[in-house]
């Protein structure tokens, strides 16, 4: 049985969740926290990031050759685009929302929900404010105008609208929602990926795991 190593809580260990489900794939979750330091899991994973892929002799890291090896092994049910440049453009949108959108809605969620719980220290609501009033809007700007005026990036729910979404769903844990007024087209697509039933399923398992549900 294929076998993911992390937590719930990570947007990178969320988008393999949720593409697995999606795929209807069964799957075991082994339980791996980030910045553990542990030596065994680093065997695994010599980066010590989650999340890890097993698959029998495959083991694999990183979020997007994890889920761009799941579409290849398991293509029944198609979760990338089928046209090469909407999958070329699906994978560059991985790389945006994985590297400089996710860095700052970790910022958000690590001061305002890590920081107060796993630490006892309140959020720097400086940085928190430079974040949110300077830093994410050139890049919210951005995802606003490559967003078609309905629905989803192209055509049908896909990984292309999952990976911009799912940063913000940590950031909404703490308390910083896309503003509809600014960035309507965005706060739609929040709003229908997280409805889908691949992304609510997850999504409730992750709100138990972090005492919400
Ligand atoms: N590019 C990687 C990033 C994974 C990542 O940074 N995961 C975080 C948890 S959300 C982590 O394991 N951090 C621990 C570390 O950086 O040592 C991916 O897409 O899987």
């Amino acid at each position: 049985m294929l076998k993911v190593h992390g937590v719930h809580g990570s947007p990178f260990v969320r988008k393999v969740l949720i593409t697995l489900e999606f795929k209807g794939l069964g799957y075991e979750m082994v339980t791996q926290m980030p910045f553990s330091g542990d030596e065994d899991y680093k065997k695994l994973n010599p980066l010590g990031k989650i999340p890890t892929l097993v698959d029998g002799n495959l083991t694999l890291g990183d979020s997007k050759v994890i889920c761009r090896y799941l579409e290849s092994a398991y293509p029944e049910v198609p979760f990338y685009p089928a046209d090469q440049a909407e999958k070329a453009m699906a994978d560059w949108y991985d790389d945006f929302a994985s590297g400089p959108v996710a860095e700052l809605a970790a910022g958000i969620f690590f001061q305002r929900f890590m920081r107060p719980r796993a630490f006892q220290q309140e959020p720097d609501e400086v940085l928190i404010a430079n974040i949110i009033d300077k830093k994410l809007p050139p890049l919210l700007r951005y995802i606003e105008g490559q967003l078609p005026s309905e629905a989803y990036l192209f055509g049908v729910f896909s990984i292309a609208d999952l990976t911009l979404v799912t940063p913000f769903v940590n950031a909404s844990y703490a308390g910083y929602d896309v503003c509809s007024d600014a960035y309507p087209k965005f706060a739609a697509l929040i709003e229908a990926v997280r409805g889908e039933p691949a992304v609510a399923n997850i999504l409730a398992n992750e709100a138990k795991a972090l005492g919400f549900g």
